[in-house]
């Protein structure tokens, strides 16, 4: 039996739902070659991108822990003309999702009118609003009015596919909030969920943080929020309009974290700490597991049980 993985956002179709979670081999020209080369994933989104080039936070800023990770990469990234002469110079043989992430509404504002101005580029922008390591900048959409303000101001004027990475919700209410709130705009999906912000972890023998910046606190990924990510993508799959798809993002490590996310609903789904811990042929594997697994099930497309998990009734 054959099985099939593909899945389409707006006008990106894919034959293989997987790609990277952004920063996540994706910040360099080398890194997103590879990226490119890998055969399996089905799409590749870059690092977020300011303006102008960063270094980031200084350095210990990604530490590996027992269940995931915590980061404070504090946005290091090539510059935005660097992606752009990337995306101009190199056979695109995967679609390339752009995730821009100022360090000001401003800085938003100025990369996606450049997107929105380059007559070369029509694929995908995710605007990323959700970066929580950047000191003295808080996420931006823990901000629902603020969030709603400058998506106003960005449906203006930008009429290409564009979405949004959001962080994670921990009360319905929130869901609730930031639901209706998208739900205004044609926005082409939403990538749930980023790094659980502002953890901290301590070694015991030193008595010390692990991270430099930030005294230590930084954002939270790998399986130890699997469950967190699975919430966020089914409570805004319940809430959002349907023509707004779902990259689901959090905790993957498997094939069957894979197929929880999908039953949540996502279209797509994305890898963070494990592809950076393991390598690329973690898209090999996790797909051959995923399939093995709705092969074993009788499905033989993602919308065979995409969004169809089921509760418990009385
Ligand atoms: O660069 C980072 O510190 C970073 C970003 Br922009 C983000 O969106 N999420 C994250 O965990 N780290």
């Amino acid at each position: 039996m054959s099985v099939d993985l593909s899945a389409q956002i707006a006008n990106m179709s894919v034959k293989n739902l997987f790609l990277n979670a952004s920063g996540i081999h994706c910040q360099t020209e080398q890194e997103l070659d590879e990226l490119m080369n890998e055969p399996v994933s089905g799409a590749m989104v870059t690092k977020s991108m300011t303006p102008k080039s960063r270094f980031g936070n200084p350095l210990p800023r990604y530490y590996r822990l027992a269940n995931g990770s915590i980061n404070s990469m504090g946005l290091p990234n090539q510059g935005f003309d660097y992606y752009m002469d990337y995306l101009k110079n190199h056979d695109q043989k995967k679609p390339i999702i752009v995730s821009v992430a100022g360090m000001s509404k401003e800085e938003d504002l100025e990369m996606l009118h450049q997107l929105q101005d380059n007559d070369d580029y029509q694929g995908l922008t995710e605007l990323n609003l959700s970066c929580p390591n950047v000191i003295g900048k808080p996420q931006m959409a823990y901000d629902f009015e603020a969030a709603d303000d400058l998506l106003h101001e960005v449906f203006s004027f930008y009429k290409k596919p564009l979405g949004i990475k959001l962080p994670p919700y921990f009360d319905l209410v929130h869901f609730d909030m930031i639901a209706e709130v998208l739900n205004k705009y044609p926005l082409s999906h939403v990538n749930t969920i980023n790094s659980v912000g502002n953890g901290l972890w301590i070694d015991t023998n030193s008595e010390t943080v692990v991270l430099k910046p930030k005294g230590g606190f930084g954002g939270v990924g790998g399986s130890m929020v699997l469950p967190t990510a699975l919430a966020n993508v089914r409570g805004l799959r319940q809430r959002l309009n349907d023509d707004i798809k779902i990259i689901g993002t959090g905790g993957v490590t498997n094939g069957r974290d894979a197929f929880a996310h999908i039953l949540c609903g996502a279209e797509m789904v994305s890898i963070g700490t494990q592809l950076y811990e393991e390598g690329l042929q973690t898209f090999e594997r996790v797909t051959r597991e995923l399939t093995d697994i709705m092969e074993a099930k009788g499905y033989t497309s993602l919308g065979d049980f995409r969004g169809k998990l089921k509760v418990i009734e009385d």
